[in-house]
């Protein structure tokens, strides 16, 4: 790491921890509604700084062919046993759709040819993983702006949340509802709109696999690697991330992680 970087995280840090301070020091007050969406400007004071230092549209750096990693690693669900995902793999997702709903104008469902035919970016990319390594890949992908200004994002609309289709394998309690622990993400709208953020269904040249994430996975240049969905069933507009699963907009948010997870 740089020492810029290192300069950087100790910096975002200090706010953070001034950002505890002040949610810490309204505890009494949290309990009263009005005061809710202050306190929750707080706790996001962290993911404010690092836009100030990121700025909304700086582009992750682009690599070239030669850089590509000959073997890209897979990680988390590699190999989804999910009964329904099974059968859309059995049948070479021909009865996949992406559903589109939630705060949206117009729902959408979209097949993979259908995403195909729309406007495409290929970008050349790294990808860094919370656990300590990195992979270059090239992805090829619908943007995802291109299928919100399709659905139409309503007026209240301030996260997209991806609706994935693996549970992991130590997916939780024995007995627990699947659909509870599914993975998912969530991002917000900024990065939504930003032009490296796609849906990929090609991956260095070829359909993406079913251990990258086929038939639809996210790439989100500017974040970690948990934050980018694979096996993406739906994608849906909401206005908070306090009703969904654990309510911290993640699978792996739920489990203690940043939510924003800026690099
Ligand atoms: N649906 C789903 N998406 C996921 C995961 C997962 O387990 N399930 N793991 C995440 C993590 S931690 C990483 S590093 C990347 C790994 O992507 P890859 O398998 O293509 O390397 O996917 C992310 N997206
Ligand atoms: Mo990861």
């Amino acid at each position: 790491m740089s020492s810029d970087r290192l300069h950087r995280r100790s910096l975002l840090r200090a706010l953070a921890a001034i950002g505890g301070l002040v949610v810490s020091g309204c505890d009494r007050l949290a309990s009263e509604p009005r005061f809710r969406s202050v306190l929750d400007t707080a706790n996001n004071l962290t993911y404010k700084v690092q836009r100030l230092f990121i700025g909304a549209d700086r582009l992750a750096p682009e690599y070239g062919e030669d850089d590509i990693s000959p073997a890209f690693r897979a990680n988390g669900s590699t190999d989804p046993q999910d009964q329904e995902y099974l059968n859309l793999v059995g049948s070479h997702f021909a009865d996949w759709r992406l559903k589109v709903h939630g705060l949206v104008e117009h729902e959408l469902s979209l097949s993979l040819d259908e995403l195909r035919a729309l406007p495409a970016r290929t970008q050349i990319t790294r990808h860094d993983c919370v656990e300590g390594w990195s992979c270059i890949g090239k992805w090829t992908g619908v943007p995802l702006a291109e299928i919100l200004s399709r659905a139409g994002v309503g007026p209240e609309a301030r996260f997209v949340v991806f609706h994935c289709a693996d549970t992991l394998d130590d997916g939780g309690e024995p007995g627990a509802d699947p659909e509870s622990i599914r993975y998912y993400e969530s991002i917000d709208l900024i990065d939504a709109a930003h032009p490296q953020t796609i849906l990929a269904y090609d991956m260095n040249g070829g359909p993406l696999t079913v251990r990258h994430g086929a038939p639809l996975r996210l790439r989100l240049e500017r974040q970690l690697g948990y934050k980018m969905a694979k096996y993406i069933m739906r994608i849906e507009l909401v206005q908070r991330l306090a009703d969904l699963h654990g309510g911290r907009g993640g699978y792996w948010e739920d489990r203690g992680y940043e939510w924003y997870a800026g690099i």
